[in-house]
């Protein structure tokens, strides 16, 4: 049976709107009182300013020491954010520990947005809408070398889903680097299980079965998924994500991550009921390996 940890991000203050910070939270108190669901949990508080960048690193920092220590064990983490800069502590430590067997992590990101900025092209400066590039190896340097000094992901290991709300700058930057991209308006219900499934077998051959997935909610229907600070109409049906993930093989899945659920928001309590079920879902496949 494998051990399964939440590793969660209380980070709010680098998206938009205030509130992710206490998701993780929230998550954990809710496995704790499920039936049948036992898991390790550590939540990191980041208690810095929105624009401080010494202050982040300290604590993506912590938070990928906590990643590695994880999966050096075999141990499997799901991280709950926080706003999407988290996804910087969670795959760096990921990545490193693979470094160390000089494997490669790959990447699929299941977003409304590309959250490819680098600071020069950011309007707000927000950092949730930055962590591909930083992991990418472009950006603010102190966030960029977590824990090493070499880029977390390789353009060739990442792929995206659900992209329907972008500007021109990070576009450019994605397609110098030759970075494949699923936009909302080339999936449907009809092709959404299969194009995903194709491209996680495709990464998980590439990166010998290191296949992390990033999940921000907004990725899906909004109609669907409320508790988003920054929704975009359509996005990709929850069921069909879901049965995705029931499809997927299970042994290829290096990490999964939930960002930029905001309880504030969630004024009807489906959005993290949406989680918790796909938490469980995860919880069975990962633990009995199947
Ligand atoms: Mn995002």
């Amino acid at each position: 049976m494998r051990k399964i940890k939440l590793i969660g991000s209380a980070i709010g203050n680098c998206g938009r709107l205030n509130g992710c910070e206490s998701s993780p939270y929230q998550v954990s108190n809710k496995l704790a009182n499920t039936e049948g669901i036992l898991i390790d949990s550590d939540v990191v508080a980041y208690d810095g300013g929105s624009h401080d960048i010494l202050a982040q690193r300290e604590f993506f920092t912590s938070v990928a020491r906590r990643a590695e220590r994880a999966t050096e064990k075999g141990v499997f983490p799901i991280f709950i954010g926080g706003d999407h800069s988290c996804a910087i502590g969670s795959w760096s430590g990921v990545a490193e520990n693979l470094h160390k067997y000089d494997q490669d992590l790959a990447l699929i990101w299941i977003d409304a947005h590309m959250d490819a900025h680098r600071p020069e092209t950011s309007e707000t400066g927000n950092l949730h809408g930055m962590p591909v590039a930083h992991l990418l190896g472009h950006g603010h340097r102190e966030l960029t070398s977590i824990m090493s000094a070499h880029p977390k992901l390789k353009p060739e290991n990442l792929v995206y889903f659900g992209i329907r709300s972008y500007e021109k700058p990070e576009e450019d930057f994605l397609k110098s680097l030759g970075i494949k991209v699923y936009y909302q308006e080339m999936l449907s219900d009809e092709n959404f299980v299969e194009l995903f499934l194709q491209e996680y077998d495709r990464l998980a051959k590439q990166t010998k079965g290191n296949v992390g997935i990033s999940l921000d909610l907004d990725g899906l229907d909004p109609k669907e998924l409320i508790a988003v600070g920054t929704p975009v109409d359509n996005g990709i049906s929850s069921a069909k994500f879901d049965e995705a993930m029931e499809k997927i093989n299970i042994k290829h899945l290096a990490g999964f991550e939930i960002a930029e659920y905001n309880p504030s928001l969630d004024k009807d309590g489906s959005s993290i009921k949406y989680m918790m079920n796909l938490i469980k879902l995860l919880i069975g496949r990962i633990k009995y390996d199947n």
